[in-house]
């Protein structure tokens, strides 16, 4: 048997990728498994509770999303919310069991009074003991380093998927700008989220370039959610061809081999998963969920539906911190 890779590189190719995903998937997930052991205790899963904090009219395109101004979903637009009422739910996302809180915004680009609030959110999330993530859209160097000082923890961005792919799927912005945020982010010091979105109709080279993307990065994303389509109505990818489930599980793998000291998400798209699928993905390397009955603005698997899958795999909520 050949020795799993397990040194930290910022050099794959997507061919050497493509190699890791066309191995027999047995193999595939030993391997994984193995490099996931090395790093993690296998038994700990992090928990963190998304809340949208301003919702629909989004001025971009991306043809996933419920929030474009673009798309007739049903989706009800929400101003930004109060951070008394924000605070509210991250106190109960606290009692629930979650680490973190992440806080999502249909933004393009924030502008710097909408921050004033955000500010105002992290620092009074953090007051409660909580870790902080927010997602806005493209960020400038000095809001990045605004919400360094405020104390966030994350900033989650995600490039969603390969750069040839990424120009189908959104028109408004470009992979190069999402980059540059990337860029600023991790110069101000913030722990970076970011990952994809599978099911959108790529091809396993598209995912192959998108793993290639994230771990080629100058620092591995420190998360890096891994989301299934959500396909909502009204969106141009609603009624897409679903991604085959033991494909999704080779993404997860092939994200853990190539990332061994990141945290894993296993994102959007767990309440269309069975639990068999689920505890196969925690196997091949996921070691953090979305907890809570939403996401943004989709459902998400009930608490307490996540709570028993857990307790049958014998598995525990905790901070999932590399060994
Ligand atoms: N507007 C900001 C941005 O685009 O970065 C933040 C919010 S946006 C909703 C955050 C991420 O959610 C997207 O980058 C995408 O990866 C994910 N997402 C959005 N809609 C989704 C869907 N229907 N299914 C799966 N993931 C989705
Ligand atoms: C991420 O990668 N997934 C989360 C979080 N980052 C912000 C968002 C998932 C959104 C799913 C669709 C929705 O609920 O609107
Ligand atoms: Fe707006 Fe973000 Fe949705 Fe794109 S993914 S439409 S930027 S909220």
């Amino acid at each position: 048997m050949t020795t799993p890779q397990t040194d930290i590189r910022h050099d794959w190719s997507p061919s050497e990728v493509l190699d890791l995903y066309a191995l027999p998937f047995s193999e595939l997930l030993f391997r994984a498994h193995h490099v996931h052991r090395l790093y993690f205790n296998p038994a700990e899963i992090q928990i963190s509770t998304l809340l949208s904090i301003k919702t629909g009219a989004c001025p971009e395109d991306c043809k996933y999303c419920s929030q474009s101004v673009r798309h007739k979903t049903d989706l009800e637009r929400e101003s930004i919310l109060d951070v008394e009422a924000v605070l509210e739910a991250a106190e109960a996302a606290k009692a629930g069991g979650a680490t973190r809180f992440c806080m999502g915004a249909a933004w393009r680009s924030p502008k710097d009074r909408d921050l004033d609030k955000v500010v105002e959110m992290i620092k009074g999330v953090r007051a409660l003991g909580l870790e902080t993530c927010v997602t806005l859209g493209m960020l400038k160097d000095q809001q990045a380093q605004r919400l360094k000082r405020a104390g966030l923890d994350y900033y989650n961005h995600n490039l969603d998927t390969s750069p040839a792919y990424y120009k189908e799927i959104v028109k408004t912005h470009s992979f190069e700008d999402r980059l540059k945020t990337l860029e600023s982010v991790r110069e101000a010091g913030l722990n970076v989220c970011c990952g994809g979105i599978v099911g959108m109709g790529e091809t396993r080279r598209d995912r192959a370039e998108l793993i290639v993307q994230l771990a080629n990065l100058p620092v591995h994303p420190q998360s890096v959610p891994v989301n299934n389509l959500v396909q909502v109505p009204g969106t141009p990818l609603d009624g897409v061809a679903s991604i085959d489930p033991l494909e999704f599980a080779r993404t997860i793998a092939v994200a853990r081999l190539v990332m061994p000291k990141s945290v894993v998400r296993l994102s959007a798209g767990r309440a269309e998963m069975s639990d068999e699928l689920q505890a196969l993905c925690f196997f091949a390397g996921a070691n953090s969920i979305f907890y809570g009955e939403k996401l943004l603005t989709t459902q998400n698997p009930e608490a307490a539906r996540d709570m028993a899958l857990l307790e049958r795999l014998g598995m525990q909520t905790g901070n999932a911190d590399p060994a």
